[in-house]
């Protein structure tokens, strides 16, 4: 490759960087009520979110006492696709348990 050559290839590919935009990461969280079970809530954040128990305790039992807490950073489209996974489940079960998705 000619150094001229060498030099416009790398500025193409500086400018093809530069314009690359992360996609913008959202936040699920787990908000408190006084009806679901902290036994439904802990198997939720252990199933739909891939926590291993003892953080699914953890995070069960600051949801209960702050109101809210987060269970994970996600592309928009798991993000939303795991909130509607813990609805569906919830109402199945008849539990009133809402998560609500925010960019990051
Ligand atoms: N507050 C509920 C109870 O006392 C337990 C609970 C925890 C519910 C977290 C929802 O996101 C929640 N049974």
């Amino acid at each position: 490759m000619s150094p001229i050559h060498a030099d416009l290839q790398e500025n193409i590919s500086t400018r093809t960087r530069k314009k690359i935009k992360e996609p913008f990461q959202y936040k699920v969280i787990l908000l408190n009520d006084d009806y679901t079970t902290m036994e439904f809530v802990v198997q939720v954040l252990i199933h739909i979110f891939q926590k291993p128990l003892d953080e699914a305790m953890k995070i069960m039992l600051s949801v209960h006492r702050q109101g809210a807490g987060l269970c994970g950073i996600y592309p928009r489209e798991v993000a939303e696709t795991k909130a509607n996974l813990v609805h569906a489940l919830a109402r199945e079960k008849g539990f009133p348990l809402q998560c609500a998705v925010e960019r990051a």
